[in-house]
């Protein structure tokens, strides 16, 4: 592929500025240097190359494992995977930060043995097996991976960089291996693909990463439908050209977010158990709303207050008639320890209310009204912050002093929590010079550099067949 035709592919993908070209040069120049390094490591021949975005979610923290909903969208910031196919079924895996991420080789089968937690290779693992548990692939490949700053998906930062390597890596397997699926159906595969490293996640990030498209948030419905229940409700809203988004890393990380992730997933599952004991047709938080519930909007708090506990362990639980059997399942699934205490309340009550304030805010989107879906932005902050205890104290201050700029319409916390980024929102053209005195603050109240990019809507997954031969 020539400069000229590289560049012509690169602007269908990336949302970047048509008066400043030296962003789409400066990913050009990725490219190629990601092409020449791969040649380094594995010679001659062919070349494809893939490429899959992390994501920024506007709205909805922690509802897609509920079945609830979301409203995120595709980031420039991406992974790249250029590969080759292999006769055999090695999966030979280059990174091209090798000092950050060794070496990794594999082969194909059904139940491929993990690495440690937390190694990149898991994440390429994944989809390679369930690839062969459910289309039988049996060609592997010789592949790099670029995703070093400033393109790459920042780790730990609730911008799913995992979910991209998950995405990047099922792809170029089922292409190489001359396979297909419809984009639904393999979002759906890739999210599931992903459990192989032990969290019990939800959708959002895999179809965010599959389905984004340049310029638009995605507003998902995470209650799958059909036979199998694959199919979601998905719209589009394009983003209104008066605001930008802007992603500020924290630079917080939390070791054991895995942990406080699953706990809240038992937590949730916790509240639709202790419900069902009157609503048997509950299946998800997402059915409980004012309208099926036989309640007033306004008395949920009360509602709440006497059908769930505000703390419980789980000989309280025991108690509440909930089976043995279905507490130690839940304890094994989410890996639970036998002291732990449980806020269920509090956490159903920030999903039930999240849930609302994403159906609120996509319409605020449609309108085009910035100042609405900031308030809800800056709620939902709240909830996740008390309600949820998903946020962190240095999370707190840069939400807290973005919210104080008047440039500033809404922010919260993105991602799973426990650190990571803030997402808010701005009137476009408003100076982001503002930036520099909230990064001084912050670092003297908190000790942490602060980093920050815009956040532009750039497409989802991509694959180029025959990208380069060199
Ligand atoms: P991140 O921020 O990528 O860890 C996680 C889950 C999402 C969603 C959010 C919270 C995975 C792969 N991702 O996202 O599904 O539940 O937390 O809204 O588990």
């Amino acid at each position: 592929m020539n400069p000229s035709h590289l560049t012509a592919v690169l602007q269908q993908v990336y949302d970047s500025d048509p008066a400043d070209p030296s962003l789409l040069q400066a990913q050009l120049s990725r490219y190629q240097e990601a092409l020449r390094a791969f040649r380094l490591a594995f010679g001659p021949g062919p070349v494809h190359v893939y490429r899959a975005p992390g994501r920024v979610n506007l709205i909805g923290e922690h509802t897609d494992y509920n079945h609830g909903f979301v409203l995120p969208m595709a980031l420039e910031k991406d992974i790249l995977l250029l590969a080759r196919p292999r006769a055999d079924g090695r999966v030979t895996l280059r990174n091209i930060e090798p000092a950050r991420f060794p070496d990794r080789s594999f082969t194909l089968s059904p139940s491929i043995p993990p690495g440690p937690v937390g190694d990149w290779a898991n994440y390429v693992k994944g989809p390679a097996q369930a690839l062969v548990r459910l289309l039988g692939i049996t060609h592997g490949m010789d592949a790099l991976v670029v995703g070093k700053a400033p393109f790459g998906v920042p780790i730990g930062a609730g911008l799913s960089s995992s979910s991209a390597l998950t995405v990047v890596s099922a792809m170029a397997l089922l292409d190489l291996n001359n396979g297909s699926m419809p984009p639904m159906e393999f979002a759906h595969f890739c999210a599931q693909a992903e459990w192989y490293v032990g969290t019990r996640g939800g959708v959002m990030d895999h179809f965010t990463s599959v389905l984004g498209r340049r310029g638009h948030a995605l507003f998902l419905d995470c209650r799958p439908a059909g036979v199998p229940p694959t199919q979601y409700r998905t719209e589009w809203v394009p983003l209104p050209p008066q605001y930008s988004i802007l992603v500020c890393d924290s630079g917080k990380r939390r070791a054991n977010t895995l942990s406080d992730y699953n706990v809240r997933v038992a937590e949730c599952k916790l509240g639709v158990a202790l419900l069902q004991r009157r609503w048997p047709a509950i299946t998800h938080l997402r059915d409980v709303t004012a309208e099926q519930m036989g309640f007033a909007p306004a008395e949920l708090d009360a509602f709440l207050a006497e059908h769930l506990p505000e703390e419980a362990d789980f000989a309280a639980l025991r108690q509440l008639d909930l089976s043995p059997a279905f507490l130690d399942g839940l304890a094994a699934d989410h890996r639970l320890t036998p002291t732990q205490t449980f806020r269920v309340r509090a956490r159903c009550r920030h999903v039930i209310r999240e849930n609302q304030r994403v159906i609120e805010s996509a319409d605020a989107l449609r309108a085009s009204d910035g100042r609405r879906f900031g308030r809800y932005m800056l709620e939902s902050h709240q909830s996740l912050r008390d309600d949820y205890e998903a946020s962190c104290a240095e999370v707190d201050v840069l939400v807290d002093l973005l919210a104080g700029r008047p440039e500033v319409l809404g922010a919260r916390l993105t991602g799973a929590g426990w650190g990571g980024c803030v997402v808010a929102l701005l009137d476009a053209g408003a100076e982001t010079g503002f930036m520099a005195e909230v990064a001084e603050t912050y670092k003297a109240r908190t000790g942490l550099a602060l980093e920050w990019f815009a956040g532009r809507a750039a497409a989802g997954v991509n694959g180029w067949k025959h990208f380069a031969e060199l």
